[in-house]
């Protein structure tokens, strides 16, 4: 496969600096050495960063850094466009209000294939506010209720064309949600994994039963991969850690299946922070995790039926 290598470097959305440095950690450790050693060509085109920046204000007075992330959006999402035309675009975040750009590029892209969106948004956190609902004013808090098409972005995200319909995404991974964020999933048609339906069905039959959907509906699959996913002693090197995450066993078991669904078509990698790691072990689990999810495996095995 053909790969794109889209570096990110946005990380005012997020409550902590440091996520500038996440794609130099990520090719660091080896990124496109791994996708190359897979069999696939790499395509690095570097740090991408918006021109224009102009300062924006909004009414919920928490919000910052708003004209900043409007211009990375919109440079994000045509570089998302353009990019999955004939490769497999791969962002290097970036904190996760980078998906307010990507995801909506992708968008686009699918409905020129005529084929449905569907995402797959591994987080301990929804990212469902609106820049009215959000509390913290971090905005990456908020690209999952952009893309999906929630009102309260008017005038100040770019509109919304190609939206992704709720029902045609699943979130496996949660464990921190916001009240606001609770309300407006409750009237949503999102498919909500949360750690006790991880703990209690595995991330195997979550996992499959949305591959099931996607290629009976001969969809397009986004995976957008927050490291918060991941548990704390695994993955030290986010801002917003939580305890209690995906194990590395559980990790690694999505992305292999993934691997053998052939369905991802884009991916983003974010929230890494290589300012809070120890010594690169988070940027390496996160390079190896690629390499599941691109092919890496321990043995052949028969490819599972659909
Ligand atoms: C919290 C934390 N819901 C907020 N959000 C995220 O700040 O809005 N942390 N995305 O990674
Ligand atoms: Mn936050
Ligand atoms: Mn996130
Ligand atoms: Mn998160």
């Amino acid at each position: 496969m053909e790969c794109t290598l889209i570096g990110a470097p946005l990380q005012v959305g997020a409550g902590h600096l440091g996520c500038e440095m996440g794609p130099s950690a990520l090719r660091i450790a080896g990124l496109a050495a791994a996708l190359e050693e897979l069999g696939h060509r790499v395509r690095d085109i570097g740090n991408q960063g918006p021109k224009l920046v102009s300062a924006i204000a909004h009414p919920n007075t928490s919000v910052h850094h708003l004209g900043e992330t409007v211009a990375w959006i919109k440079m994000l999402s045509t570089a998302a466009y353009e990019h999955s035309n004939n490769s497999m675009p791969i962002f290097l975040g970036g904190d996760h209000t980078i998906s307010a750009g990507t995801v909506p590029g992708i968008a686009r892209r699918a409905s020129e294939n005529g084929r449905p969106l569907f995402v797959l948004w591994l987080d301990a956190h929804t990212d469902f506010h609106t820049l009215e609902t959000t509390v913290s004013g971090n905005l990456h808090g908020t690209p999952v209720a952009y893309y999906t098409g929630r009102r309260g972005f008017e005038g100040f995200y770019p509109a919304l064309k190609h939206a992704v319909p709720p029902e045609n995404l699943c979130m496996i991974g949660i464990r921190s949600v916001d009240p606001a964020e609770r309300d407006a999933l409750r009237s949503s048609s999102i498919t909500v994994h949360d750690m006790r339906a991880i703990d209690e069905h595995g991330v195997v039959s979550v996992t499959q039963m949305f591959l099931e959907r996607i290629r009976a509906a001969n969809g397009m699959l986004h995976v957008s991969f927050d490291v918060d996913f991941l548990d704390p002693e695994i993955a030290p090197a986010v801002g917003t850690t939580v305890p209690g995450g995906a194990t590395f066993r559980e990790a690694h078991l999505i992305m292999e299946m993934l691997h053998d669904s052939g369905l991802v078509t884009s991916l983003d990698l974010v929230e890494l922070n290589p300012f809070l790691d120890e010594r690169g072990k988070t940027a390496r689990l996160i390079v190896d995790l690629v390499a599941s999810l691109m092919g890496k495996r321990v043995m052949d095995r028969p490819t599972r039926a659909a």
